[in-house]
């Protein structure tokens, strides 16, 4: 062989080895490849055919740590129907016309560069049919947030607590000079306040997570973000914090209000409705429990707020759950919605933080625990004391002790809701007060509660709507139901607030004091999702308009319409609402189950948002270190930042050990790579 034509050869294959993984990459980007749907049977996640899932409606991995349970079956009398959240994974041209007959309601179908991520409530029946259905490429368990947060925290206490090894090797770092937070240093971003007057100025920053407790002295009114229309980016994702308003007070000579409480139903989240009584309800689950009904009068203080006669006043009762490092609380605050302005539309709402925290100081002094100040030592029964709440005035707090300082909040007015339980939609169509039962209720609450699943028998789909409604039909307090939420959002753009530490007198504030942030509280992974397209920049296409506005008149007419052919789905709008979001947990789950390529469904999610909108996603990279391949998934993500965790341990001198310096990441964090050899973590 002629030694030339064989190195001619070589050459041309080398090329071609050169050549083909970059047409390859070139082909891709123009067209976009797609998974057909060519199965008979969609896969079906082994997670929903075990009891469990079926037990609290999405994946549990250990009940004992959930934050919002469901009530006692047998106290509420409530059926025992099985039906959970799912992500149904289906071929990006299958229109969800398909699903029609097969789901209970449709919280959200989201696009993606692979496939389409549909949200939906289905009941264990519904399971084989689905998975036999063209176009259902997969169905796949949701699961739920809160279980995923406690357990992270419940670890790293159990690490801490018990390692002496783990303590010695985190040596106690910082002398805590200097008048802010040793951590700003750490990470360089003290520097880059002083050397280039940066602290966040101009930047929106989303912490989708428990909820964000604007009340907390670090935030308050100036952090929140607006939208265009300065309205709050506040975004209910999980319907967590609807308020029902049904009731119309009579309105007195007096300054009083009369409330018949006949007409009084209350939503419980997730997705409960309750009819209710002439009581509130508080209960404590530390320190050995308590539990109480206080009974209301008919009438309430008004004082001379201002509201327009003609519209009449509303009543409800927000129904709050808070975690605790003691027990969880669940307690009840009366709250009224008025329009103030006069235009006939409702704008501001008054909530009874007094007689609320009559609640909260009889419940917690099971743990004497200690309540500063007199406020709501006994209950009012006044909206005349408390603050109008309206846009552009959102933080609902007070000052207890008149430090200046609030000590108690109640959350703060959203700027938007997510119907993801269809509780809006059937409050609007009137379906509640048709199926209430009309028997009267023993204790505070109907013993024949109706719940959600009695109702979906028209597959309603999900939509945005306002937080505080024009028709006065409910509105929607935002709070942090556990507090990992707030801790974020202070750590990332907390304001300049002074606090004793060990160390003296110090700021505490975040990284970035000047950035404004917007906040999603989310119960179900499937919800945060649904945030992270609405912060992205996506908004829902609907056939009555782009919703920009989120004024659904015309959808009461026709709520049914993802199964009437119209486009139904997430469309980016040109724009994003945020340009940076926070998520401060993770699936280690889908590791085990073989999903953590980078590929599965929500790493997905975050790769489509990242590239078509530019909104930056930073995901914790989870804590289950410090093995080779650690990440858990959204993490994986190929474009999200992945954040790992390290820790400088100052604390410790406070308690007699060493201080030192170790400014590594910390022995449990997460490192990476993905299964796709992708290294996410990024340790400071
Ligand atoms: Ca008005
Ligand atoms: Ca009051
Ligand atoms: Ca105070």
């Amino acid at each position: 062989m002629n030694p030339k034509f064989l190195k001619t050869t070589s050459v041309i294959v080398l090329i071609l080895i050169l050549v083909i993984p970059h047409m390859a990459i070139a082909l891709s980007q123009t067209t976009i490849p797609e998974l057909k749907p060519g199965y008979t049977r969609a896969y079906i996640s082994p997670i929903l055919l075990d009891d469990e899932f079926w037990k609290h409606g999405a994946y549990v991995e250990d009940s004992s740590l959930l934050s919002i349970g469901k009530p006692d079956p047998v106290e509420f009398e409530i059926a025992d129907v099985e039906f959970g959240q799912v992500l149904i994974i289906m071929s990006r041209t299958t229109s969800p016309i398909v699903l029609k007959g097969k789901v209970l309601g449709l919280i959200a179908n989201l696009p993606t560069h692979m496939y389409n991520v549909v949200i939906a409530w289905i009941t264990r029946d519904q399971l084989n049919k689905l998975g036999s259905t063209p176009g259902v490429l997969a169905i796949l368990p949701d699961i739920r947030l809160d279980v995923l947060v406690n357990k992270e925290q419940k670890v790293l206490r159990e690490l801490l607590d018990k390692d002496p090894v783990l303590a010695e090797i985190l040596e106690a770092g910082g002398s805590g000079q200097g008048t802010h937070h040793y951590t700003v240093e750490v990470t360089g971003a003290y520097d880059v306040w002083t050397q280039y007057g940066i602290r966040g100025e101009g930047v929106k920053l989303a912490i989708i997570d428990t909820g964000v407790d604007y009340g907390s002295p670090g935030l308050g009114l100036e952090a929140i973000a607006r939208d265009e229309y300065g309205l709050p980016l506040i975004f209910d994702a999980s319907s967590l914090g609807l308020v029902l308003t049904p009731v119309k007070a009579t309105v007195l000579t007096d300054g009083y209000i009369r409330v018949n409480y006949s007409d009084l139903y209350v939503f419980q989240p997730p997705y409960y409705v309750f009819r209710w009584t002439n009581r509130l309800y508080v209960r404590f689950t530390g320190c050995g429990g308590r539990s109480g009904w206080l009974t209301v009068p008919d009438t309430w203080y008004i004082g001379n707020i201002t509201f327009n006669p003609s519209v009449p006043i509303k009543f409800g009762l927000a129904y709050q759950y808070i975690s605790t490092s003691l027990g969880t609380l669940y307690y009840t605050i009366p709250v009224i919605v008025v329009d103030s302005s006069g235009d006939g539309y409702y704008d501001t709402l008054y909530a009874d933080t007094t007689t609320a925290l009559y609640l909260v100081r009889w419940a917690l002094a099971v743990c004497n625990v200690t309540i500063p100040g007199t406020l709501g030592t006994t209950p009012d029964f006044s909206f005349a004391d408390e603050e109008p709440i309206t846009y552009g005035n959102e933080v609902i707090a007070r000052d207890l002790d008149g430090d200046g300082i609030r000590d108690y909040s109640v959350g703060a007015l959203a700027g938007y809701v997510y119907d993801a339980a269809f509780v809006i939609l059937l409050e609007k169509l009137g379906t509640w007060k048709e199926l209430m039962p009309q028997t009267q209720p023993l204790y505070g609450y109907s013993t024949a509660s109706v719940i959600m699943y009695e109702t979906w028998r028209y597959e309603p789909v999900a939509m945005v709507w306002p937080g505080l409604d024009p028709y006065g039909d409910y509105v929607v307090l935002e709070y942090d139901y556990h507090s990992h939420g707030t801790y974020c959002a202070n750590t990332a753009a907390g304001r300049d607030f002074y606090a004793q530490t060990g160390y003296g007198a110090r700021s505490i504030s975040g990284q970035a004091p000047a950035a404004k942030i917007a906040a999603s509280p989310a119960l179900y992974f499937g919800t945060t999702a649904v945030s992270i397209y609405f912060f992205s920049g996506f908004d829902l296409a609907t056939p009555y308009g782009d919703g920009s506005r989120y004024l659904w008149p015309n959808l009461l007419v026709n709520p049914w319409i993802a199964f009437e052919g119209y486009e139904w789905t997430w469309v980016y709008t040109g724009e994003h609402q945020v340009d940076i979001t926070s998520n401060s947990w993770g699936i280690s789950g889908w590791a085990l189950w073989g999903w953590n390529t980078g590929s599965d469904p929500y790493s997905v999610i975050y790769d489509y948002t990242i590239l078509t909108s530019g909104t930056m996603h930073f995901v914790a990279v989870g804590n289950g270190g410090p093995g080779y391949g650690t990440v858990s998934s959204p993490a994986s993500s190929s474009f999200a930042i992945g954040v790992g965790a390290a820790t400088e341990f100052t604390y410790r001198p406070l308690y007699g050990y060493w201080p030192g310096s170790s400014r590594n990441v910390i022995t449990w964090s997460n490192r990476g790579p993905t299964e796709l050899g992708v290294l996410t973590s990024s340790p400071p």
